[in-house]
């Protein structure tokens, strides 16, 4: 409580730094920042933990890192649709937020590699100031707080950014930009995508034609690749954001244990579990939460969450929010009635046993990979199920009862795992998944008292030089804290 009572102080002195409350509204910016919204941005600050000069480091890293005759583009997230024109929340492109902190769709970022004292010259895109728009839509940040607050060395209209871009392109030798979708397997790899994506409407034609020719040169280079290599280390200011959101959703799980109970809709359990991260600042989920009673377990990436928790069984919740830009990720399973049965209790038992043996090799000193982690986690769970009783053929761990990968790198986005390598081995500052599981279908050759089990416990682990940190610490996990939150012990309140 002291923390608590100390917190409200601060964010009162805060308040009164940045104005007086009654002149915050509305608001100036774009985005949360410290002069309107103290209560979640500190003075040095860009965005809620990530202070300006992080932004610049971050920036400067990428830089150097590039040759000389070096120039970077990157563009917003493109708005998406429900339904006609109905919006999902907009989420910011990760790679651009990276790098600006920006958080207005509508705009993108040039980086020209220059040989001053900075490094590199910063030209910001955005809408800037409309007052028929923002009567509408909401305050967007001038240009003038461009330049002074997110350290543009140019601001302009994002129409300008096509034949900025053009020119630049052919006056630099190498040109780092990543077309939309990249990655995705359905989308087309084309610069043209990049056109429309960027603004669908508006341009002429014959613009977007030049712009497209000027992509289209053996010059250009993959960007996400190197910015991907910078964002697998966190910085400590990370670790700490990283943490906050492991910890608001680890808090969330206990509470929504307890909130369980047979006859509950697995979907009430999931709506539980995003209203109390919300009060806890949450921005959104981090992903479509699974929420999996009895055999629903046995299907790894059950989100459907519309049937009910019947007495006796297991729950399966995989569910973590997004705060102040980063993931969480965390699973835990627990007992509809609040106390395991003792088949549930030794096969969960077993993946906890090697779930821990895993978290305890996530060290830079263990110099392993997470190819190597999950071949060790494919041995640990081999013996823990052969003391069960189990006997195993070949291929019935790996393809039937634990079918998935141990692991995957979180950050920004909750999988950074499109340009990680599975091979390199772990350094300090990277934070890992370690989720290993096991899921037993009603088959014959399988021991009966664990049929329709599904069983995954999902840590996320800071990786250290010597020693791991569990980042998703607030979440139970060890049996008697499980049963403890389900049953109130813990002092949790049901509702
Ligand atoms: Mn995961």
């Amino acid at each position: 409580m002291a923390s608590l009572g100390t917190r409200g102080c601060g964010l009162r002195a805060l308040a009164t730094e940045a104005g007086n409350a009654q002149d915050l509204k509305p608001s100036n910016y774009g985005q949360p920042l410290f002069p309107s919204h103290p209560h979640l941005v500190r003075p040095h600050e860009l965005t809620p933990g990530i202070p300006a000069d992080e932004y610049e480091r971050r920036r400067r890293a990428l830089m150097d890192s590039l040759p000389s005759d070096s120039v970077v583009a990157l563009v917003a997230a493109p708005v998406k649709y429900m339904s006609g024109s109905s919006s999902y929340k907009f989420r910011q492109a990760s790679d651009f937020w990276y790098l600006t902190g920006f958080e207005e769709p509508e705009s993108a970022v040039i980086l020209e590699k220059v040989s001053d004292s900075r490094g590199y010259r910063m030209t910001l895109f955005s809408s800037g100031k409309d007052s028929a728009k923002e009567k509408w839509d909401g305050a967007r940040t001038s240009f003038e707080d461009v330049l002074a607050i997110f350290k543009a060395d140019d601001a302009l209209p994002i129409h300008a950014f096509p034949s900025q871009l053009k020119s630049l392109a052919s006056v630099y030798s190498n040109v780092y930009i990543d077309l939309p979708n990249a990655s995705s397997k359905r989308s087309p790899r084309t610069a043209r995508s990049l056109l429309r994506y960027l603004s669908p409407s508006a341009q002429s034609r014959s613009e977007y034609e030049s712009v497209v020719d000027s992509l289209s040169i053996p010059r250009r280079q993959p960007l996400a690749p190197l910015i991907a290599k910078l964002r697998s280390i966190k910085s400590e200011c990370e670790q700490r954001v990283m943490r906050s959101a492991a910890d608001v959703s680890g808090h969330a799980f206990a509470k929504t244990m307890r909130f369980t109970q047979p006859g509950v809709s697995e979907s009430a359990i999931a709506a539980h579990f995003e209203y109390l991260c919300s009060l806890s600042g949450s921005q959104r989920l981090a992903y479509v939460p699974v929420v999996a009673s009895g055999p629903n377990a046995l299907i790894i990436h059950y989100t459907s969450n519309n049937q009910v928790v019947q007495d006796g069984e297991l729950i399966l919740m995989d569910a973590g929010c997004e705060y102040n830009g980063y993931a969480s990720d965390i699973t835990r399973t627990y007992p509809a009635s609040g106390s395991f049965t003792s088949a549930q209790r030794d096969l969960y038992t077993a993946v906890l046993t090697a779930q821990k043996a895993l978290i305890g090799q996530c060290t830079e000193v263990a110099s392993l990979s997470l190819h190597e982690l999950h071949r060790h986690s494919c041995e640990l769970l081999r013996v823990e199920l052969n003391q069960l009783g189990f006997r195993l053929h070949t291929g019935d761990l790996e393809r039937v009862l634990y079918p998935h990968f141990l692991s995957h790198p979180i950050g920004i986005d909750l999988h950074e795992s499109a340009n990680s390598d599975r091979g390199e081995q772990l350094k300090a500052g990277m934070v890992i998944t370690i989720e290993p599981g096991i899921y037993v279908p009603p088959v014959p050759q399988f021991p009966k008292s664990f049929h329709n089990m599904g069983i995954r416990i999902e840590d996320e682990v800071l990786v250290g030089k010597e020693h791991p940190i569990i980042l998703s610490i607030a979440a139970p996990k060890e049996i008697v804290d499980v049963e403890g939150a389900c049953q109130g012990l813990l002092g949790l309140q049901q509702y």
